[in-house]
């Protein structure tokens, strides 16, 4: 797999497939679910809510990950997906790394080739860069998956070169 660091907006990502870093409630947020709901327009959101209507009544939990189709976005595919927040006491890096495992199974299942991430819970769920960093990259790195083309998309400097760190 070939993976590529990114500085940028993940909306404008001409992929198969881009992960927005979402809350449980699916129905929208700030960051880049905010950026991701409002560039793709209400397709997004229609399908997010036929999702929790069938399979997510009390949310989709820490960890998964879920598709939609992707709007007016360059993309094919969002796949949604709920990272933990950041704790000092717990250390819940096992469920941040399902979130990136979960989004490569759900792009298997939908033969997607090429996949944009964000560093998801680095924003409002405050978890530090270069450890978010960290995980993302290792657990993108281990997991077996048809996907060829993995890109980190880093909106800011900070982040970019806690990635280039990992990397
Ligand atoms: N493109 C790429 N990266 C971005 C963009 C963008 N357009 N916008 C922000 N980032 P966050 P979280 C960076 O807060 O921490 C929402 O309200 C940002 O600088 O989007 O998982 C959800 O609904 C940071 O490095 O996600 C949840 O409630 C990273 O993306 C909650 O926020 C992730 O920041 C999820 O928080």
């Amino acid at each position: 797999m070939k993976i590529t660091l990114v500085r940028g907006d993940i909306t404008e990502q001409d992929v198969d497939a881009v992960v927005n870093a979402a809350n449980s409630s699916l129905l929208g947020g700030g960051g880049v679910d905010g950026a991701i709901h409002r560039k793709g327009g209400p397709d997004i959101l229609d399908g997010c809510r036929k999702l929790r209507a069938a399979q997510y009544g009390g949310g989709l939990p820490v960890g998964q990950a879920v598709a939609t189709t992707a709007g007016r976005l360059p993309a094919e595919w969002v796949i949604h997906t709920v990272g933990p927040v950041y704790s000092e006491a717990d250390d819940r890096s096992d469920q941040l790394a399902s979130c990136y495992r979960e989004s490569l199974r759900v792009a298997d299942e939908l033969g997607v080739e090429s996949i944009a991430f964000p560093a998801v819970s680095a924003g409002i769920y405050g978890w530090p860069i270069d450890d978010a960093a960290r995980i993302a990259v290792g657990t993108v790195r281990s997991t077996p998956t048809k996907v060829g083309d993995a890109r980190f998309i880093l909106f800011d400097p900070d982040a970019y070169a806690a990635f280039e760190r990992a990397v």
